[in-house]
């Protein structure tokens, strides 16, 4: 057995059954040897960013991680601004970089770079066998260290002479390390501060962000009178019709410190410090209130969900949550804006569905006409880096066959990683993608004026408007084998969506709005 079969066998083994894939030379034997474990689902990818956002997507609503495989330095860098997401979402997830053979690294051929020091911008394990007989139990350990809590990227860098060499041996899967239990006096202190009667906001996130952690905070707000908040960019927030409705806290500054206003006490259940996206001149890069206190339930890596069920448990013990009652919008009519389309979403969002939410300015409407929807889960733009939003809809959709998958995304960011839509099409997955078509880079003309730059002359507008030409996404779809509708009026956005839904397999709606605000 050489060490690439050994390596796949050993994934398998460990329970990672997908690696999306842009691969090379150096690769060759990792792609051959996918016909010899067919556990191990290969998925091609067109770009790297691609291939690593997707296995965000799948990391984050499989629990376990997905393996992306990337072609030496400059595969890897490709990916990276998708690793960037996944490492602030603390997903599950294996990288495998393939690299020369040990021995041809001295004549720096051309693809010769330095793979550590990019892989160790995002990664929490990084590992570079040096035998073919060692291969096997380094992968499993990275998948114990990729899965360890709170969940991380580890890396393997796998020489191509280590993959083609024989002798490997598949290792046997390691012991995931377990959630630590947060001290029960911790809790107690916490407890005693809810007690206290003084205004106190519970900041949820991470995995408090599902039904389990919502329902115990809401259990704790209620009794105690605190505000519940979500963190700004949650990685998987379950939401809609029986969860506890949750606010999450605004992008920007202003409206976030307007909804801290007056805490005497910000308690953090898997959410961390706010602080502004950006510094502004003048402005506070900390968000969180003056004369407030802030209290964490725990650290990543903790069982922050048990700590807020004995937090529940001692400060609301007969209190139930409050449940989001069943609501939706009508179906909206007149002109298409991102307000109406996100009537329509909230009027037509299938029970079950994954939402990858990469709207960016035209998203402002959609958390208020979706939140008594069917139960849901809204995966978000966890680390600002843009081109997030269609590969994580990809990765969604092959963790979870028979949900409905629903990419919502601005025309800007979809275009860092368009090639997606070739893989929704390849794999017959089940995505709906809609393109918010504002034909412009919108927040950047908003955050032109709010950094306090000199009012946009035609170089700056050049800079931020995406018309001339303008983009025809019906037609880049139909280009990629993905059936696309091109919606100008709100009745026809709608009966397009309801179609899209109605039909197995991915589509593509192109949306007209004009940039919001
Ligand atoms: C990787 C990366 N590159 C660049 C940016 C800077 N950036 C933030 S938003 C944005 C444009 C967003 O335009 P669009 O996706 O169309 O959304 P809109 O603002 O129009 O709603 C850019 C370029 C970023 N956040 N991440
Ligand atoms: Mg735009």
């Amino acid at each position: 057995m050489n060490g690439a079969q050994a390596l796949i066998r050993t994934l398998a083994a460990s329970g990672v059954t997908v690696c999306f894939s842009n691969p090379g030379t150096s690769e060759m034997h990792f792609v051959a040897a996918l016909d010899d474990v067919p556990e191990v689902r290969g998925v091609l990818c067109l770009f790297e960013g691609t291939a690593t956002g997707a296995a965000d997507g799948f990391g984050r609503m499989a629990g376990r991680p997905a393996s992306a495989l990337l072609h030496l330095g400059p595969g890897l860098a490709n990916g990276l601004a998708n690793l960037h997401n996944a490492r602030r979402a603390a997903t599950p997830l294996v990288a495998v970089v393939g690299d020369h053979a040990s021995y041809h690294k001295r004549y720096d051929a051309p693809l010769e770079s330095d793979i550590d020091a990019l892989a160790g911008s995002v990664s929490r394990w990084q590992r570079r066998p040096t035998r073919s007989a060692d291969v096997a139990g380094d992968a499993a350990d990275a998948v114990a260290a990729a899965m360890a809590p709170p969940g991380g990227i580890a890396t393997l860098i796998l020489p191509a002479d280590v993959s083609w060499g024989d002798g490997a041996e598949p290792a046997v899967p390691r012991q995931v390390r377990r959630a630590g239990a947060v001290p029960g006096e911790v809790v107690e202190q916490v407890a005693a501060v809810l007690r206290g009667g003084e205004p106190c906001v519970l900041l949820v996130g991470a995995e408090c962000a599902r039904r389990p952690g919502l329902e115990a905070a809401s259990r704790v707000c209620r009794a105690a009178g605190a505000r519940l908040l979500c963190q700004t960019f949650p990685a998987r927030l379950e939401r809609g019709a029986g969860i506890p409705a949750v606010d999450r806290l605004a992008y920007l500054a202003e409206f976030a410190m307007a909804q801290l206003d007056g805490a005497r006490h910000l308690i953090l259940a898997g959410a961390a410090e706010p602080v502004s996206f950006f510094a502004y001149p003048g402005k506070p890069s900390s968000l969180v209130p003056d004369g407030c206190q802030v209290h964490m339930l725990g650290y990543p890596g903790d069982d922050l969900a048990g700590a807020l069920a004995a937090l529940a448990d001692i400060v609301a013990p007969d209190v139930k949550p409050e449940p989001q009652q069943p609501v939706r919008p009508g179906l909206p009519d007149g002109e298409l804006t991102a307000q109406t389309a996100a009537q329509a979403i909230g009027a037509l969002l299938p029970e079950g569905a994954i939402v990858s939410d990469e709207a960016n300015t035209s998203g402002l409407w959609l958390p208020a006409a979706t939140a008594g929807a069917p139960p849901h889960d809204w995966l978000t733009l966890t680390g600002g880096a843009i081109g997030q939003g269609l590969p994580l809809a990809t990765g969604a959709a092959v963790a979870c066959p028979g949900r409905k998958v629903l990419a919502l995304e601005a025309d800007g960011s979809a275009m860092y990683t368009i090639s997606a839509l070739w893989t929704h099409a390849r794999e017959g997955l089940d995505i709906t993608t809609v393109i918010f078509s504002n034909r412009s880079y919108a927040i950047l003309g908003m955050e032109l004026g709010r950094v306090g730059a000199a009012a946009g002359g035609e170089a700056a507008r050049r800079l931020i408007e995406l018309s001339a030409p303008d983009l025809d996404f019906t037609a880049i779809a139909a280009g990629m084998g993905v059936p696309a509708a091109r919606a100008a009026t709100a009745a026809e956005f709608a009966g397009h969506l309801r179609r899209a839904l109605a039909e197995p397999g991915p589509h593509l709606i192109e949306a007209l709005v004009p940039p919001a605000g």
